[in-house]
C-alpha cells in the first residue's frame, strides 16, 4: 500500500475507549484509588474526549450500566457531543448483583433469569437513547464444581435470554457476544470460547456477532486464526483490546505481546477491516490499576495505531508471489520486515495531517489537564470495577 494510502487509512481509524478505564480499578487484593478520578459518567466522558483530543482516533466511549447510570441519557449524549465524542457500546452488568451468585441468565432460578433479562432489555433501550449501535454482552456465568448445574440446560437458558434480547433490538443494532475461557467461574464458563459464542450468534441472526477480547484466551492461543475465521463468516463484531501476561489482566494493549497484536492487525489488513467501514468495532477494555488512567489510554490507542501501521506496510503483492511459489523464508521475511519498521515518524505525520500534536503523551503532559482534574475532582469517585 502506498504511504499516502497508509496515512489516510490510519487517519480513519476509530478506537473506542471504555468508560470504566477512567475510574478506580484494581484486583481482588486491592484497589489503589487515584487523584482526579471522574466522579460521574459526565467526567468519564470528558476524560475520554481528552484522549480523543490528543490522539485524533478515539471518537467514542463505551458505557457500562449501572456504573455509568445517569438520570437522563439524553443529557449525557448531549454532553458527549459537546465534548466532541459520541457514546459507544453499552455494556450491561450481569455479574455484580448478589442474586447472580449462581449466574444471571443461566441461573437455575427463573426469577433471577428474569431479573437479568429485564436488565438486558433495559440496556437495549439505553443503547437507543444514547445513539449507539452496539449492545455488548459479557456474562460471568458458569460453575465452580462438576455436578453443580447442568451445562446443557444452562446453554438452553442462555439461548432463551439471548433470543429475547435479540428480538427486542432494532434492525440497526448489533449484539456483540463476548466469550472468556475462565474467571470468575472456575470449572466451566457458559460462554467460554469463540465457538460457543459463534453458535449462539448463528442461531440468533445476522445482527449477532462475536466480540474478541484479546485477554480472554488460554496462553498460546492463535488469536489471529480466530479473527480470520470469524471475518470470513462475517461474524467478527469487534474487539476488546488489552494485554495479558497470565490471565485477563486488562493491561495496556500491545504492552505484553506487540507481535501478537501486529499479527491480528495483519489478518484485519488482508480483509480490509482496520477502519470502521468494515463494521468491526475496535474497542479498548482495560483497567489501569497502577498507572495514570488517561495517559495509559493514550498509550493503548498509540499501540493499536503502531500495530496497524506496521501491518499496512506489508508488501502484499510480493507476499502473494512468495506464498504462491512456496518461498517460506521470503514470505515470513516480508512480514518481519514490516514488523521491524519504526512507524513512529509515519504516525507523527498522520497526527500532523489530523492537526494534532505528533507526540500525544508529551502534549497531554504539557496540557495541564491532569493537574486540573486532580485539583477540581475532590470528594468521591464514580462507580466502576473498583468503586
Ligand atoms: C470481563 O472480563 C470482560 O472483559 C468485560 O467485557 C469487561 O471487563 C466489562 O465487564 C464490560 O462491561
Ligand atoms: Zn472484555
Ligand atoms: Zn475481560
Ligand atoms: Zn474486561
Amino acid at each position: 500500500m502506498h504511504t499516502d494510502q497508509v496515512r489516510a487509512t490510519l487517519a480513519r481509524q476509530h478506537i473506542e475507549t471504555p468508560s470504566w478505564a477512567y475510574g478506580n480499578s484494581g484486583t481482588r487484593f486491592k484497589v489503589f484509588a487515584q487523584q482526579g478520578i471522574p466522579r460521574d459518567a459526565y467526567e468519564k466522558v470528558s476524560d475520554a474526549a481528552t484522549v480523543h483530543r490528543f490522539t485524533g482516533v478515539a471518537p467514542s466511549v463505551a458505557l457500562h450500566v449501572p456504573w455509568d447510570l445517569v438520570d437522563d441519557w439524553g443529557k449525557l449524549r448531549a454532553h458527549a457531543e459537546d465534548e466532541g465524542v459520541s457514546l459507544g457500546a453499552v455494556n450491561p452488568n450481569t455479574f455484580q448483583e448478589d442474586e447472580y451468585r449462581l449466574g444471571s441468565v443461566c441461573n437455575p432460578d427463573p426469577a433471577i433469569r428474569r431479573k437479568a433479562l429485564d436488565h438486558l432489555l433495559e440496556c437495549v433501550e439505553i443503547t437507543q437513547q444514547v445513539g449507539s449501535k452496539h449492545l455488548s454482552l459479557w456474562f460471568a456465568d458458569g460453575t465452580n464444581y462438576p455436578g453443580q448445574d447442568s451445562i446443557r440446560e444452562r446453554q438452553d437458558r442462555l439461548s432463551e435470554a439471548l433470543a429475547a434480547t435479540y428480538a427486542a433490538m432494532p434492525e440497526d443494532m448489533t449484539m456483540l457476544v463476548e466469550y472468556k475461557f475462565f474467571e470468575p467461574a472456575f470449572y466451566h464458563t457458559d460462554l467460554p470460547d469463540w465457538g460457543t459464542s459463534l453458535l449462539h450468534c448463528l442461531h440468533l441472526g445476522p445482527q449477532a456477532k462475536v466480540l474478541v477480547d484479546t485477554g480472554h484466551h488460554a496462553p498460546g492461543t492463535n488469536i489471529e486464526m480466530i479473527v480470520t475465521t470469524l471475518l470470513r463468516e462475517g461474524r467478527l463484531g469487534g474487539f476488546h483490546f488489552n494485554s495479558r501476561f497470565y490471565a485477563d489482566d486488562d493491561l495496556m494493549v500491545g504492552s505484553a505481546d506487540p507481535f501478537g497484536l501486529f499479527r491480528i492487525m495483519f489478518e484485519l489488513v488482508q480483509s480490509d477491516a482496520v477502519t470502521p467501514d468494515a463494521g468491526v468495532a475496535f474497542m479498548l477494555d482495560q483497567c489501569h490499576n497502577i498507572e495514570a488512567k488517561i495517559p495509559a489510554q493514550i498509550r493503548s490507542v498509540m499501540n493499536v495505531q503502531e500495530a496497524t501501521a506496521k501491518a499496512l506496510l506489508v508488501d502484499l503483492d510480493a507476499l502473494r508471489e512468495a506464498r504462491a511459489s512456496g518461498d517460506v523464508l521470503r514470505a515470513n521475511g516480508l512480514l518481519m520486515d514490516a514488523y521491524a519498521t519504526d512507524v513512529r515518524p509515519l504516525l507523527a505525520q498522520v497526527r500532523e495531517d489530523l492537526g494534532i500534536d505528533p507526540d500525544p503523551l508529551a502534549a497531554y503532559a504539557a496540557s495541564g489537564y491532569q493537574q486540573r482534574i486532580e485539583s477540581e475532582r475532590v470528594g468521591g469517585a464514580a462507580a466502576g470495577w473498583g468503586a
